[in-house]
């Protein structure tokens, strides 16, 4: 790959000449040349900035110079190089663009000073060859080099040969969106501070389980933005209330998400969750009480409960249904719970259907203190549970 770096601080890029890239450099995996933009000057003063047109602060980088280092970057090589302009307001720098630009044979890099490059040096740029502005982060530095390092570094190490060990970047590639877990190495015991023993047991599934835990509870702690917005929800606090009308369409196609799964174990598709209808839920809001929970907007639980229309000491519940990312955290209990709690005095007894094969509800409505009755259930395939009121 050929890079071209145009600045007027040539010597910012001496760290160019360490390490993997110096050696990637002397290889001639990478062939980076850096330009001094005041090379292009023809005053005595080798002036590259001058006052912003419309006032502001700060000074602006005068075309000429660019223009000029430009056309000759060009004329050196075959075709034209994608320009990258390293800038505040520039699209944000990732490992995805470090992977498109390590596929290009040919980046040149515009590294501003001051408050920037005249902006008719990109278009002028633009027109001949793609140009795209780049951003390190939200925060203010004082010119592109820093941030042509990073590039460069980012790119360069991902081109063949460059990092040693395949499998570095093999791993890399199993990007999963969580953060790395912690590393450690000899002694086992270091100013007081143990290596955590799981590390040192040989138990390798314990060790990758431990590891994952690290990486999620990491990520929580320092980017939760890398986690589904109702990554962190919890059953205790959790936010159940009464559903209207404006729910039903997301409970719907909840429903139907988590009956599916029913519907494989029993066998059959045929079942009134999977069955019903928007209309049908509009419906069932009259005689039951449909509870819902949000996380960050979502819909992503419910249940509703009645008084048994043939024993008005009987309090049903049905349509228990957790999200699947969001299962085993005790949700459905949750909502299993309120649903008893709301049973009128003089309620005797609770009552649930499910599958006769579900055996994780089955698991759910034992451990809440459900027994499962004789024979079949209110539907054909299902199961009828109930547990004393007290
Ligand atoms: C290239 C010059 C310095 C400093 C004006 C900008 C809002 C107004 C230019 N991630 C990154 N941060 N900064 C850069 C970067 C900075 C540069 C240049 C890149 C050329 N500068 C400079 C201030 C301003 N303010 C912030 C208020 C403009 C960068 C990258 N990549």
């Amino acid at each position: 790959m050929r890079v071209d770096v145009l600045t007027i601080f040539p010597d910012y890029l001496a760290p160019l000449d360490l390490s993997l890239i110096g050696r990637a450099r002397r290889q001639g995996l990478l062939d980076l040349r850096v330009h001094d933009l005041r090379e292009h000057t023809h005053d005595r003063h080798r002036t590259v900035d001058d006052t912003p047109y419309g006032g502001g602060a700060g000074m602006v980088m005068r075309p000429e110079p660019w223009g000029e280092t430009l056309d000759a970057v060009v004329a050196s090589g075959a075709g034209v190089p994608h320009l990258l302009v390293p800038s505040p307001a520039g699209e944000r720098f990732t490992q995805a663009m470090a992977r498109r630009l390590a596929g290009e044979p040919w980046l040149a890099f515009a590294c501003g000073r001051y408050e920037g490059i005249d902006e008719r040096v990109l278009e002028d740029a633009a027109d001949r060859m793609p140009v795209t502005p780049v951003s390190l982060g939200d925060y203010v530095l004082n010119g592109g080099e820093v941030a042509v390092l990073a590039v460069v570094e980012a790119v360069a190490r991902l081109l063949p040969g460059v990092v040693g060990n395949a499998e570095s970047l093999v791993e890399e590639s199993h990007e999963d969106g969580l953060l790395e877990y912690p590393v450690y190495t000899k002694p086992s015991s270091w100013r007081g501070r143990d290596v955590p023993p799981v590390l040192l047991s040989g138990d390798h599934g314990a060790i990758a389980r431990w590891r994952h835990e690290q990486r999620l509870t990491r990520t929580g702690a320092r980017r939760p933005d890398l986690l589904p917005p109702s990554a962190g929800l919890l059953a205790d606090g959790l936010d159940i209330v009464v559903a209207t009308r404006g729910d039903l369409p997301e409970l719907l196609v909840l429903q139907w998400a988590c009956w599916v799964g029913e519907g494989r174990s029993a066998g059959s598709f045929d079942i009134p969750p999977l069955a019903e209808t928007l209309d049908d839920l509009v419906g069932s809001l009259d005689g039951w009480t449909t509870w819902v929970v949000r996380s960050a907007g979502r819909l992503v639980a419910a249940v509703r409960g009645r008084m048994s229309t043939d024993d008005r000491r009987t309090w049903e519940t049905g349509r228990l249904m957790v999200a699947p990312d969001l299962a085993g955290r005790g949700i459905g209990r949750a909502l299993l719970a309120h649903s008893e709690s709301a049973a009128p005095a003089g309620t005797t007894r609770y009552w649930v259907n499910t599958g006769a094969r579900s055996e994780r509800n089955l698991r759910i409505y034992r451990k809440a203190g459900y027994r499962l009755q004789a024979g079949e259930g209110r539907y054909p395939g299902t199961v009828d549970l109930v547990k004393r009121a007290d």
